[in-house]
Order: C-alpha cells, then sequence, then structure tokens
C-alpha cells in the first residue's frame, strides 16, 4: 500500500545520516558477529534479522566514503545503468544463483531494478 510504501522510505532515509555506522564495529570486533569468512578486504558475517535460512552479509572491510552503490563511481557497469534509467535515488542489484533462487538464465547476470518503492524483503 502507500501507507507501506511511504514507512518504508521514511525509515531507510533517517538511516541515512552519513554518520559512521555499526558495520565499523562489526569489522573491529567490538559488536561480536557471526563471522562466516574474513580476509584483509571483505567480512561476511550472518545478518541479525535473516529474511531466509541463509542470510549473510559480505562488506568491505573499507567504508572509504563509499555508503552506498549509487554513490559508486561511473566506472561500474551498474551505476552506468541506474544513471541512465534516472533510478540512482534508489536501486537494487540482485544476483539470483540457481534453481532456489528462481535463476533461469544460466549466464552470470546482475539484475538491476529501481523506479519505485521497492520492499524488504523479496520473495
Ligand atoms: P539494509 O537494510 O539493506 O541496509 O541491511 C542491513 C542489514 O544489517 C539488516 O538486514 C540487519 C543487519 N544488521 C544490522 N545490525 C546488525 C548487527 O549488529 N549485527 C548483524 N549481524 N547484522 C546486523
Amino acid at each position: 500500500t502507500r501507507d507501506e510504501e511511504a514507512s518504508a522510505k521514511l525509515a531507510a532515509t533517517e538511516a541515512n545520516t552519513g554518520a559512521p555506522t555499526i558495520f565499523d564495529k562489526i569489522i573491529s570486533k567490538e559488536i561480536p558477529s557471526d563471522i562466516i569468512y574474513e580476509d584483509e578486504r571483505v567480512l561476511a558475517f550472518r545478518d541479525i534479522n535473516p529474511q531466509a535460512p541463509v542470510h549473510v552479509l559480505l562488506i568491505p572491510k573499507l567504508r572509504d566514503g563509499l555508503t552506498e552503490l549509487g554513490k559508486a563511481e561511473a566506472r561500474h557497469e551498474d551505476i552506468l545503468v541506474a544513471e541512465k534509467e534516472g533510478i540512482v535515488d534508489g536501486f537494487r542489484v540482485v544476483i539470483n544463483s540457481g534453481p532456489t533462487a528462481c535463476q533461469s538464465v544460466y549466464h552470470l547476470h546482475l539484475h538491476v531494478l529501481g523506479g519505485r518503492q521497492l520492499k524488504w524483503p523479496p520473495g
């Protein structure tokens, strides 16, 4: 509904303060998490609020001024698509992998979705 869209948008907008996030503390281990992979550049840990039996967050260790994909540099293909399509304000990038994720074409591809208020979680 319109109300659900408005409250999803409000919550997401309020989270976007530009301040350091809880993920910095997860990287420094100040806040414990269920880490499943770690190297110098990335950390993978289980989401505290899983939306599927396996829900892992994979993050770069250096936040480096890059807070969201929409603010990445234009050399990335998905950003070029988002800019071209006028959805830089908000979009979602998804990779479906395998039958359980409803992959239908077996040639690796990213989906770039936008142009409406998206809801979370996807089905
Ligand atoms: P998003 O809503 O797309 O920005 O995803 C952020 C995710 O981060 C959300 O699914 C919940 C997860 N999360 C938030 N705080 C913590 C935390 O302290 N620990 C862990 N493991 N996950 C967290």
